[in-house]
């Protein structure tokens, strides 16, 4: 497996500081990827078998359903790129789909998670014997990768990029669009992206349902979010007193999205990494945004990145969409 950060550490410690460290009333916040230690990764998995989160069924169900058309619709064998492909789940079903149509198909899973990518590549070597895995350990974010083409196949083969599991909508649009352009900035013309994307309530979803698929009755989100501390404590030396903190789920209508937050109990100080770190009662640390689409976001965020939309699948609520976006 290719390391490209030996240096997670650093980013860990950079990234808390950075977002702890702020003048008195302003806004404490951490980043979404810092949940995906061993332990987080683990709590993820779970999350995504719980009743109330709808997400990860919902979209396996879309790839279940039209798998073959999807790999099919960029008209000759492809080959795969994942951001943040964590444990791979879901992106069986295309690969094997793929492996049907074409001789063998390369994989290349990129994750900052080496747990995650590690069981990836046992499961999927079993599901798809012929599947070639490529993993890289990497926060695509911060540190820059370069997508692998198939020289393998007869013909041209084109690289489906697949950004899934309404992971960008932990970025604000910015962001977003940031990440999508320089994906794009690597693909050629009869490339694809799949994009995947929780939508926005409306067609029988209510935000009580989007809430509570972050606030789950077994409180398995809220382990989630604390386990952030959990990590701080252990690879910073930090002393959260996890009690201290609650987990918040709330849906923010201004910004389109879920905001989750751990807040502070009461009036308290905190140590990490040689600095302290005060917090009044009420305040929070906002850990993560989860951004939900409409036709028209999405419709906008590929114009913005240099994608043009090509098609899209829901599910028969159409709670959620897969979109095939060209370059
Ligand atoms: C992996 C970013 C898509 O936002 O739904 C699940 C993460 N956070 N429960 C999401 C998450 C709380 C998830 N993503």
């Amino acid at each position: 497996m290719i390391q490209i950060t030996d240096s997670l550490q650093e980013s860990v410690r950079n990234e808390a500081l950075k977002g702890l460290c702020v003048a008195p009333g302003q806004q404490k916040t951490l980043s979404p990827w810092l949940f995906y230690d061993e332990r987080g990764s683990r709590l993820f998995e779970d999350i995504t078998r719980l009743d109330e989160y709808y997400l990860t069924r919902t979209e396996r169900e879309i790839f279940a359903v039209n798998a073959k058309q999807i790999v099919a619709s960029l008209g000759g064998p492809v080959s795969f790129v994942e951001l943040g492909a964590g444990t791979s789940t879901k992106t069986g079903l295309l690969l094997c789909a793929a492996s049907h149509q074409q001789n063998g198909v390369l994989y290349q899973p990129i994750d900052v998670s080496s747990s995650a990518l590690e069981e990836a590549s046992v499961s999927l070597r079993e599901k798809v014997p012929t599947v070639r895995i490529r993993p890289l350990v990497a926060n695509y974010i911060t540190d820059g990768y370069t997508i692998e083409r198939d020289l393998t196949q007869e013909g041209a083969c084109r690289v489906m990029a697949l950004y899934i599991g309404s992971s960008i909508g932990n970025f604000a649009p910015h962001e977003a669009i940031e990440i999508l352009s320089n994906l794009r900035s690597q693909l050629q013309p009869g490339d694809g992206l799949l994009l995947g994307t929780d939508l926005r309530p409306g067609f029988g979803k209510t935000i009580a349902q989007l809430e509570a698929a972050y606030d789950d009755a077994e409180g398995v989100t809220a382990e989630f979010n604390r386990n952030v501390l959990v990590r701080l404590n252990r690879e910073l030396d930090a002393n959260f007193h996890l009690d201290s903190f609650s987990h918040v789920a709330r849906w923010n209508e201004a910004a389109s999205r879920i905001e989750m937050h751990l807040e502070s109990l009461c009036e308290q100080t905190v140590h990490i990494a040689g600095q302290t770190i005060r917090f009044a009662a009420g305040e929070t640390i906002h850990t993560e945004n989860s951004h939900k689409f409409s036709a028209d976001s999405l419709q906008a965020l590929f114009q913005e990145a240099g994608f043009t939309v090509s098609r899209t699948w829901n599910d028969p609520r159409q709670w959620f969409a897969v979109t095939l976006a060209r370059v």
